[in-house]
């Protein structure tokens, strides 16, 4: 891409202007604005590294909108321009196929505490771990930011109610399968272009956590949030392969130390955000209608949902069948399949009711 490229040189410029006595940097960038979720984790590990190195390593933040789209903050970490960025799977399934697993519906729980622990499970780590290193980058941590929930123009119970609706996605290819399948017309769009493709009526919904709804405003130009529980937005920690092998024992250990000792924080933080943000778009936008679907009507996009995993088995070959399969697995003895209870924090009952 030209535009990464032009930035790579950039940032090669400015690390060769560096003072011999200067720290290190380490550039980290997030698909994410100040304030979101992967800035509170980018700062923490910031901290916690300045902190331990004794201000020999200077992690630098790039937020979304610094460095360009996530496609291109992924390019210039794999080139090496950047140490460390987020990569959510949701823009990573044209370079990993694999990965989109985690962008099927109602493969995970809709229990927040069993995608933790399956997230975190060794033999679910061990396959991404493999997948990432394959393509020059060593996977830190992955970790769910909320629950992905539908912003439309319209009420949503059934899949036919996506019918016609078009609907914006992240780049991943499989995105689109997943909301064609219920008769959405989906389109990628970047995140930095969704609130104007909103507000002109390009699009009639999108999909993103609660906290990022907020902070993107597209509560403002949405007219229903529904929280269906289909999945949560995952995103993981990557840093360049070549980085990481170049580290000393002891540098290594503050990072690994530090994404280690970030795990819990960042499970706090983003509950946090999200609830406090549910609460400041039904203050700031009190006509916004809030729905849960119930078990019936997830059951309904669950069975709309299960032909995508069909296409998902071509695309991703025997490597993605056997990460699915696991997941599945994983889910089922967590205790996380047969469906439960919505997360704490979520509207339990419809305001439209
Ligand atoms: O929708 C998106 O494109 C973005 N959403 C979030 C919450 N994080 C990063 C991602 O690029």
């Amino acid at each position: 891409m030209k535009g990464s490229g032009l930035l790579a040189l950039l940032l090669c410029l400015l690390a060769g202007c560096q003072k011999p006595d200067a720290p290190r940097i380490w550039r980290f960038a997030i698909e994410e604005t100040r304030g979101s979720v992967q800035d509170r984790y980018a700062q923490k590990l910031k901290e916690i590294i300045e902190t331990r190195s004794q201000g020999r390593i200077e992690v630098k933040v790039y937020p979304y909108g610094t460095l360009g789209t996530s496609d291109q903050i992924t390019e210039l970490l794999h080139n090496g321009s950047l140490q460390l960025a987020m990569a959510s799977p949701g823009h990573m399934g044209k370079l990993i196929p694999e990965v989109q697993v985690l962008l099927l519906h109602f493969v995970l729980s809709d229990n927040e505490a069993v995608n933790r622990a399956v997230l975190s499970s060794p033999r679910v780590r061990a396959k991404f771990d493999s997948l990432y290193a394959d393509k020059g980058f060593h996977l830190l941590s992955m970790f769910s930011e909320g629950w992905q929930v539908w912003t439309t123009d319209r009420p949503v119970h059934r899949p036919e109610d996506f019918r016609g609706m078009k609907f914006r996605v992240m780049t991943s290819p499989l995105l689109l399968a997943a909301y064609d399948a219920y008769g959405a017309s989906a389109t990628p769009l970047p995140y930095g272009d969704v609130y104007s493709a909103l507000q002109l009526n390009m699009i009639d919904g999108q999909v993103n956590p609660v906290f990022a709804i907020w902070e993107m405003s597209f509560y403002e130009v949405s007219t229903h949030m529904i929280f269906a529980n289909q999945a949560p937005f995952v995103t993981s920690t990557l840093c360049n392969a070549e980085f990481y092998d170049s580290l000393s024992a002891t540098e290594r250990g503050w990072l690994d130390d530090a994404i280690e000792e970030l795990h819990p924080y960042i499970y706090d933080t983003q509950v946090q955000l999200n609830s406090e943000r549910l609460a400041m778009i039904a203050e700031a936008r009190p006509q916004m209608v809030v729905e849960t679907l119930d078990s019936t009507e997830r059951e309904a996009f669950r069975r709309a949902s299960l032909p995508v995993r069909d296409l998902y088995l071509q695309t991703a070959g025997p490597a993605g069948g056997e990460l699915l399969q696991i997941l599945l697995d994983e889910v089922k003895q967590q205790g996380g399949w047969p469906p439960t209870i919505p997360m704490a924090g979520q509207p339990v009952t419809r305001r439209s009711d």
